[in-house]
């Protein structure tokens, strides 16, 4: 084969792969690495929130590394500046132990703004707030606050 031809072939190839790893996002979406991200404009209760995320295509987010964590609160601090987002985790169905939706393992990666979770029994939301600079508190899953959904990229 000429080495032109080999060329051709890797630039396709190349091509190729960059395609199936994706690196669009949905309208609305903003991408971090292999996930894309929307910061609601609209607030809604844990379970409401769950259901536009999932209405977008998306399911309310989780924080699996401080590389992620630190592009969700720096994102906030620059454009979003909500009180609070909900996030895709609670202790409702893990008797105090927090886990992500949809997973039954207890999360690993973790950011307790000091002194949350304190009320386990009546604030079973994961949050991130502004008072703690976007750490993680626990919060009422009822009070309709803003939220973030994410997708992996298209
Ligand atoms: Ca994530």
């Amino acid at each position: 084969m000429a080495p032109h031809q080999v060329l051709t072939l890797m630039v396709v190839g190349f091509c190729m792969f960059m395609q199936v790893q994706g690196d669009r996002c949905p309208l609305g979406f903003v991408k971090h690495n292999t996930s894309c991200y929307w910061f609601s404009t609209t607030t809604g209760s844990f379970s409401e929130a769950l259901s536009m995320c999932r209405y977008l295509r998306s399911d309310l987010a989780n924080i699996t590394s401080k590389d992620e964590d630190d592009f969700l609160v720096h994102f906030e601090l620059v454009w979003g500046k909500a009180d609070g987002y909900f996030l895709g985790g609670s202790n409702l169905r893990q008797n105090g132990r927090w886990s992500w939706n949809g997973e039954e393992q207890e999360m690993m990666y973790t950011n307790w703004a000091p002194g949350e979770s304190n009320l386990p029994l009546t604030q079973q939301c994961l949050v991130l707030w502004e008072d703690f600079n976007y750490q993680w508190a626990d919060f009422y899953c009822h009070e309709p606050i803003h939220y973030i959904c994410e997708c992996p990229v298209l």
